[in-house]
């Protein structure tokens, strides 16, 4: 394995898995600490990495604690992470309502687990903090730990009606060579915008078994992907092909959830439109944005999108391991 910095923690097993050249898939930790609400961002913590390790992959959850970069969480970890995050939430929640004293920005000062992007790692190793890493956080650490898959949810991008608020997963993933699996970006973007914006970036988007972009919740939004596989060897062969021209961007594999939770385009665009009210009403910016929408949208579906999100991400670790399978099975002979 490369060396790394001291402030890497590789789990034992992950570092094996490394060393012999086995295959690792790495996941995000945002998802836990700040997508969704708690038992169920533990519980699908487990579970994906459950999928990774029934196709016989060891998964990597990627996050940040006490200022260390972890590698791989063990089980006390992972629910050490879910717990601080949503006693975080709940502590905010009074506070905004007023039962409780203190103010957002002496909670934000806290040790509650940050939303962590690869801007905020310096500072939260250096300050000795907490957080769940974003796709851009957990890129950056996954590549320098020489991890090639890496699955999650829905990546961030452009935000709609605000061309500025552009998802720092977008640059990251033009500098990361991992194969990343997704059901595209999160539906309340702007997804024409966002997929111009992996063009512009070289990053290629592979649609798997569709031709179609996935709206996160829907399996198709009407636009189109430039190149699509149908099986995992092919994505490891694209990704191989890829990396050997010396390119050094991630290859955006974007997987529609599954039919029997997809839910029908026109009516999450409903919801949709009217959580991005929501936030405007409250005034939400920043980091919190992402976080808001989707608490909205789920509380706007009656917990429908809660399902699909989780379905949607154990489908993806599925499809992550297998493919990381693929690029070890035939490492040397997929190598351009
Ligand atoms: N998609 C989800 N849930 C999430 C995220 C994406 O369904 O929690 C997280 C990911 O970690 C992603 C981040 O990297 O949101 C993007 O946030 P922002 O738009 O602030 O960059
Ligand atoms: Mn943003």
């Amino acid at each position: 394995m490369r060396p790394l910095p001291a402030s890497y923690i590789v789990d034992p097993a992950v570092a094996r898995a490394l060393e012999m050249g086995k295959p690792v898939v790495a996941l995000e930790s945002t998802v836990i600490t700040h997508g969704l609400p708690h038992p169920e961002n533990q519980k699908v913590a487990e579970e994906m990495e459950g999928e990774v390790h029934r196709l016989h992959a060891v998964p990597a959850t990627i996050a940040v604690l006490d200022g260390r970069v972890r590698v791989g969480l063990n089980g006390q970890q992972l629910e050490r992470l879910a717990r601080e995050s949503a006693e975080a939430r709940e502590r905010r929640k009074n506070v905004e309502k007023g039962t409780s004293s203190g103010t957002p920005t002496s909670l934000e000062a806290g040790r509650e687990p940050r939303k962590l992007s690869a801007r905020d790692l310096g500072p939260a190793i250096a300050l000795r903090q907490s957080g769940g890493t974003t796709v851009a956080g957990t890129l950056a650490v996954a590549a320098q730990a020489g991890i090639e898959v890496f699955a999650t949810g829905g990546i961030g991008g452009v935000h709609r009606g605000a061309p500025a608020d552009v998802s720092a997963d977008l640059p990251q993933l033009a500098r990361s060579p991992l194969v990343v699996v997704c059901s595209g970006a999160k539906a309340i973007l702007d997804l024409p915008a966002t997929l111009e914006a992996l063009e512009t970036l070289g990053v290629p988007v592979v649609g798997y078994q569709t031709g179609e972009f996935p709206a996160f919740y829907s399996r198709s939004c009407g636009l189109p992907v430039t190149h699509r596989a149908e099986t995992p060897e092919q994505v490891a062969r694209i990704a191989r092909a890829h990396w050997g021209l010396g390119l050094q961007s991630a290859v955006l594999v974007v997987n529609p959830p599954p039919a029997d939770v997809a839910l029908p385009y026109d009516k999450m665009e409903g919801i949709i439109q009217k959580a991005l009210e929501e936030a405007k009403k409250e005034g939400k910016s920043g980091q919190e944005v992402t976080p808001y929408l989707l608490g909205k949208v789920s509380e706007l579906s009656g917990g429908e999108s809660l399902h699909t999100n989780l379905a949607l991400l154990r489908n993806n670790a599925r499809l992550a391991a297998q493919v990381a399978g693929q690029l070890a099975r035939h490492g040397g002979e997929l190598r351009a």
